[in-house]
C-alpha cells in the first residue's frame, strides 16, 4: 500500500476507527484522514468513530463530526484503522470491524500483527500520524488536515523529544508546517497544558512514588478516591508517567490508575534499554518498546511486585 488513492480505488463510503481512550495520535490520524478525505474525495461518503476526544482537541476542525456511538444499521465499504494494535482495542466501532472483510489498518505498535486485510505497519515510525502522512499527497493536504496530523507526530514523539523520532519525522512535521499551522498553540494547548486539579495530582503522585530496584525504577499510584477528590477521569492521567520517567537515575516508571476496585490501567516508560512493550504482553496488554501499558488486577503492591521482578529480569540481561 503506497498511497490512498489505491486503497480508495472504487470505495463509495468508508469508516474510520480508532482505539479506546483515544490519544493524540489517535485522534490526530483519524481526523486527519477525515479532513484529507473531506477535501479531496467528495464523492466518498466517510464517517470517524472515537470515544469523546478531550476537550484540548477542540481546535481540530470537524471534531464535532467524531460519531461516538455506532448504529449497526450503517455500512461501509471500507473500514480504516488507525493506531490500533488488536481487535480487542477498537474503540466504539468494534461490532462493526467484526462484519468488516475490507479493512485497512495503520500502525506503529510493534505488537501489531496485522488487523486489517491489508496493512501499513510500521514500528520504526514515530505515529501513525507520520505512517498516514506518507501515504497522502503532500499538495493535497490542507492546513486543518495538517493540524491534525502535526498533532499526532507531536503527542507521540513528547514533542519530538522520544527516539521514535526520526529525521522522516521531523521532514513530515517540517512539511506540515509549511502549511501555516500555529505549531506553537497546538503543542501548548493539547500535549503541555494541564489543569490545576491535574496538577495538584501530578505532585501528589510524585510526592507518594517509590523508588525501587536501586533507583532503576519508579512506580506512582492513583487511587479511585483521589480521582473523585480531584473531580478528574482516566484521561487527565496523561503525562504523569512521563514525569515519573523524568527522574534521575530511573530506566522503567510504571503508573497506575485504579479503573475499578483492585483492577489497574498500567503505564510503563522506559528510557534506554529495557522492552516494556515484552512486559506489557506478558500481562495481556502491548505497545512500544519504551511506551506500553496493560491492565492488571490485585493490589496496588502486588502489581508492582510483578511488574518489578519483571524489569528486574531485564536489567540482569544488560
Ligand atoms: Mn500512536
Amino acid at each position: 500500500m503506497n498511497s490512498l488513492d489505491e486503497v480508495l480505488d472504487g470505495v463509495k463510503s468508508a469508516a474510520i476507527a480508532g482505539h479506546v481512550n483515544p490519544d493524540g495520535d489517535c485522534i490526530g490520524s483519524c481526523m486527519g484522514l477525515y479532513l484529507y478525505m473531506k477535501d479531496n474525495f467528495p464523492a466518498v461518503h466517510v464517517d470517524v468513530y472515537l470515544e469523546k476526544p478531550g476537550d484540548e482537541f477542540l481546535f481540530i476542525r470537524d471534531i464535532d463530526c467524531v460519531e461516538t456511538e455506532y448504529d449497526s444499521g450503517s455500512d461501509y465499504d471500507l473500514m480504516f484503522l488507525l493506531d490500533v494494535s488488536s481487535s480487542d482495542r477498537i474503540g466504539v466501532a468494534a461490532s462493526l470491524y467484526e462484519c468488516m472483510d475490507n479493512t485497512v489498518c495503520l500502525d506503529h505498535h510493534v505488537t501489531n500483527k496485522g488487523l486489517g486485510r491489508m496493512n501499513r505497519i510500521l514500528p520504526k515510525a514515530s505515529s501513525t500520524c507520520e505512517v498516514l502522512y506518507e501515504i497522502l499527497d503532500d499538495k493535497k493536504i490542507s492546513k486543518a488536515c495538517a493540524e491534525a496530523l502535526y498533532t499526532g507526530i507531536v503527542h507521540d514523539t513528547g514533542v519530538f523529544q522520544y527516539t521514535n523520532t526520526s529525521p522522516a519525522t521531523m521532514r513530515a512535521a517540517a512539511n506540515l508546517m509549511e502549511k501555516g499551522i500555529p505549531f506553537s498553540d497546538i503543542v501548548d494547548r493539547s500535549f503541555y497544558q494541564k489543569s490545576y486539579a491535574q496538577n495538584q495530582l501530578l505532585g501528589r503522585t510524585l510526592m507518594e512514588s517509590i523508588l525501587l530496584l536501586d533507583g532503576s525504577c519508579i512506580a506512582g499510584v492513583v487511587r479511585q478516591k483521589e480521582m473523585e477528590f480531584y473531580g478528574l477521569t482516566s484521561r487527565d492521567m496523561d503525562g504523569i508517567v512521563s514525569q515519573l520517567r523524568n527522574t534521575i537515575g530511573v530506566e522503567v516508571a510504571i503508573f497506575l490508575y485504579e479503573k475499578d476496585s483492585c483492577q489497574f490501567k498500567v503505564s510503563l516508560r522506559s528510557k534506554s534499554y529495557v522492552d516494556v512493550s515484552k512486559i506489557a504482553s506478558l500481562f495481556g496488554g502491548g505497545g512500544h518498546a519504551k511506551a506500553a501499558g496493560c491492565i492488571m488486577h490485585g493490589t496496588p503492591y502486588d502489581v508492582i511486585c510483578n511488574l518489578s521482578s519483571q524489569i528486574e529480569i531485564q536489567l540482569k540481561e544488560v
